[in-house]
């Protein structure tokens, strides 16, 4: 009767055992068996019912299969963790060999390439760049670079205008009227940014860039202002390169010119680049109007300067001869791939 019940104990813990799948149907296998309430343990109790003299053989056979089996599954349970911890390791495996998938790299904007050049040549001769706002008063946009009250560039036709008084900087010389107020000479900046002006066609974005140069010194004159651009031409283009200036007008500079670069493509040949003449114009430039020296607070007697002003667009365009500007602003990534 009792060996019955401890055959059926051994058989159904063997049993439990073989169709085990993982640690955890151990685990259970010894709290059903083993446990508190295990079936093992039950038959313990049941020691107190057998006949004084069978007692110690009978406790000394439970305590004997009690034993057995606790070893069986602990060997079993420890066989599981290991199967276990070795798939779990084998399944975190990385492949170190294998190839990434290619993701391509980013590349500076064409308009910005541009501009690092422009402003890494004129860093190049002592230049300091320097910005101001976006949003400025009319002030420092118009006022102060000797701008009349009615000039046209002021109209709302030709200004984005936010209120009476404040507006989107049109030229980055806002900035430059800023620093003559707060420096004084020797001044020698450069003030690359972001310009607005209400225009909108194959030729004209209502935003671009410009990148402006001011010098202030004494004893200034043209033939610093045809050195420093003279040098800033054949550092953009080439060792060859030249640069002629033709008479123009500004309201802040006064005589004021506009330099042309000897075409690089042709070499002054002229070619479809340069539509036949040879040169390319790309700057805009003059000898600082005295007005707008005395309007900073400058001594006009003792102190003189050039400053000159060009479109990084147009810069863009004639450097790597792009034929429309709004190839610049579409943000196709194929054509904008190709400056990388
Ligand atoms: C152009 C022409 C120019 C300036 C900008 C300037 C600034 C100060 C005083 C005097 Cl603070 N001049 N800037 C002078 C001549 C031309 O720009 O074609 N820009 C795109």
């Amino acid at each position: 009767m009792l060996d019955d019940k401890i055959r059926q104990i051994i058989d159904g813990c063997k049993s439990a055992i073989e169709w085990a799948k993982c640690a955890r149907d151990i685990g259970e296998a010894k709290v059903k068996f083993l446990g508190k309430s295990g079936a093992l343990t039950l038959l313990l109790k049941e020691l107190k019912n057998v006949p004084p003299d069978e007692k110690p053989i009978v406790g000394k056979r439970l305590n004997d299969v009690r034993a057995e089996l606790e070893a069986a599954l602990e060997r079993a349970e420890a066989e599981f963790a290991k199967r276990e911890r070795e798939e779990r390791i084998k399944a975190e495996t990385l492949d170190v060999t294998l190839s990434k998938r290619a993701t391509g790299y980013g590349a500076l904007h064409p308009l910005t390439i541009v501009k690092n050049d422009i402003v890494n040549i004129f860093i190049g001769m002592g230049f300091e760049v320097k910005d101001g706002p976006e949003i400025e008063h009319k002030y420092y946009n118009f006022t102060a670079l000797n701008i009349p009250e009615d000039h046209p560039s002021r109209d709302s036709a030709d200004t984005f205008y936010i209120g009476d008084e404040m507006l989107l900087r049109t030229q980055t010389s806002a900035v430059q009227a800023h620093v003559m107020e707060q420096q004084k000479p020797p001044i020698r900046i450069l003030c690359p940014g972001k310009v607005y002006r209400p225009d909108d066609d194959a030729t004209h974005s209502p935003m671009f860039h410009q990148i402006e140069g001011l010098v202030v010194d004494e004893h200034l004159t043209i033939s610093d202002l045809m050195g420093v651009l003279g040098e800033f031409a054949k550092k953009f283009f080439s060792p060859e390169t030249k640069i002629r200036l033709r008479p123009s007008y500004f309201p802040f500079t006064e005589p004021s010119v506009e330099v042309d670069l000897s075409c690089a493509m042709c070499g002054g040949k002229g070619c479809r680049l340069c539509k036949g003449t040879g040169w390319l114009e790309l700057l805009g430039a003059g000898i600082v109007n005295p007005a707008v020296l005395e309007c900073s607070g400058i001594d006009s007697t003792k102190y003189s300067g050039f400053a000159f002003g060009m479109g990084v667009e147009r810069a863009a365009m004639v450097k790597y001869g792009i034929p429309d500007m709004r190839l610049l602003f579409d943000n196709d990534i194929r054509y904008l791939k190709q400056f990388r």
